[in-house]
């Protein structure tokens, strides 16, 4: 039975009023494209198949390392966030899967929390493990790294840290553990790089064993924090180094915050979807470092030219390509929901303009040489507003035409403020 969070009655009597003007701002834009023989049907169609998933932590206020301030009603168990992950995909339809993180989002009864998920109409996307931090009553510290430790004994714990995420997602239907460590240097000499990449590697090794056999194992690189002289898995080099030696269910996680400022991102997932190590993404947005700004916030053109590139590598595959989709951010300042919201349309958004790109005339530029029209093929699809498309996928598939504005007027978090306890102040990195 499915226990959707909003009345469809509440989403059909917004989308009522609105439906005239979109269907007038789409049929339009069918002009204008199939001018350029371009069949807006099948671009709608193309942007209906898109998903992404929802982290669960994403879904509380996050804070940087000075603060967390929290809002009334925000969620605070793995319930509630089930709930709000619902909400975004009952209004975009794009955000049908969540993705856990241990152990902050520990149940007692996995099986029942499937259930729930489903009944909410959402999935379980890839598993996340934690040992970044230490938990209550853990046996060894993770303040000297964790995989990369120099203690076997540490090393150890991790690995059976991992290996129980693992055992989670079987329970939840997961098929992809990601492994991001918080393991590395604040100064020079202080551990030698190649003998803390060997221990990372072997001890990755025994997790690695224990995957089922359609699962991927994810490696997130990262370029600095917590650590700041050196990090394990710095950056994509290392992180496919480490990928190549576990084994073909070992890929990149590439996260768009985790590179050096004004790294070529593009380029990065075009060269690792050419080894086909590409195993996923996750979406956010930044202007300094590892902001977790909100996807599209600064830099769409950036989210655009990644999303060409993967429209490229799609379209010549030669194997299946589905590379793990995931939002990545920290809504500091906003109702998280809103900010899952926004993204999500921001993603969608840039995912539609790739699939308006004229491959046939951008690979005959390319050969020619010709630089100016090999770039206009690119801004021509770049220019187009496709929130028609965008809203009319939505539409047909039961969403709201204007997600935000729907989700102001449920005044959903006032409500949830009456019945969910609050969040006391506190710090928090997420
Ligand atoms: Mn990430």
């Amino acid at each position: 039975m499915s226990t959707s969070p909003l009345p469809q009655d509440r989403i059909d009597g917004h989308n009522a009023p609105r439906r005239a003007a979109l269907m007038e701002d789409y049929e339009a834009l069918g002009r204008a494209l199939s001018r350029r023989s371009v069949d807006i049907g099948k671009i709608k169609n193309t942007v209906a198949s898109f998903t992404i998933a929802t982290p669960s932590w994403a879904t509380g206020r996050g804070g940087t390392r000075f603060a967390k301030f929290a809002i009334p009603g925000e969620p605070t168990n793995i319930h509630e966030k089930l709930e709000d992950c619902a909400v975004v995909h009952q209004l975009c339809r794009a955000a049908p899967r969540v993705s856990l993180h241990f152990p902050w989002d520990a149940a007692s009864d996995y099986r029942g929390l499937r259930e729930e998920a489903g009944a909410l109409g959402l999935g379980f996307d890839a598993v996340n493990s934690n040992t970044f931090q230490d938990q209550p009553g853990q046996a060894h510290s993770y303040r000297n790294g964790s995989l990369s430790a120099t203690d076997p004994a540490v090393r150890e714990q991790a690995i059976a840290h991992n290996i129980a995420c693992i055992d989670i997602g079987k329970t939840l239907g997961s098929r992809a553990l990601t492994v991001w460590v918080g393991d590395g240097t604040n100064f020079p000499g202080q551990q030698d790089f190649t003998r803390s990449l060997d221990r990372y590697v072997s001890a990755a090794s025994s997790i690695y064993a224990a995957l089922p056999a359609d699962w991927q194992m994810l490696l997130e690189h990262k370029m600095f924090e917590p650590a700041f002289y050196s990090t394990v898995i710095s950056d994509w080099g290392s992180s496919l180094m480490a990928a190549q030696e576990l084994g073909p269910k070992a890929k990149c996680l590439v996260d768009l915050g985790h590179h050096a400022p004004n790294v070529n991102i593009e380029q990065i997932v075009a060269r690792l979807r050419r080894v086909g190590r590409l195993g996923g993404f996750h979406f956010n947005d930044s202007k300094y470092g590892d902001d977790d700004l909100d996807s599209g916030s600064i830099n769409p053109h950036q989210l655009f030219l990644i999303f060409n590139e993967l429209a490229e590598a799609a379209a010549s595959a030669r194997d299946a390509f589905e590379p793990a989709y995931m939002i990545d951010q920290s809504h500091n300042v906003t109702d998280p929901i809103e900010s899952l919201l926004s993204s999500t349309e921001a993603i969608v958004s840039a995912f539609a303009k790739a699939a308006l790109v004229d491959r046939g005339a951008l690979h005959e530029a390319q050969d020619a040489n010709d630089a100016m029209m090999a770039f206009q093929v690119l801004r021509n699809a770049y220019r187009v507003d496709v929130s028609p498309i965008v809203a009319m996928a939505r539409l047909e598939a039961g969403g709201a035409i204007d997600v935000l504005a729907l989700y102001r007027e449920s005044a959903w978090r006032d409500r949830k403020a009456q019945t969910r306890n609050a969040v006391g102040p506190g710090t928090g990195i997420v």
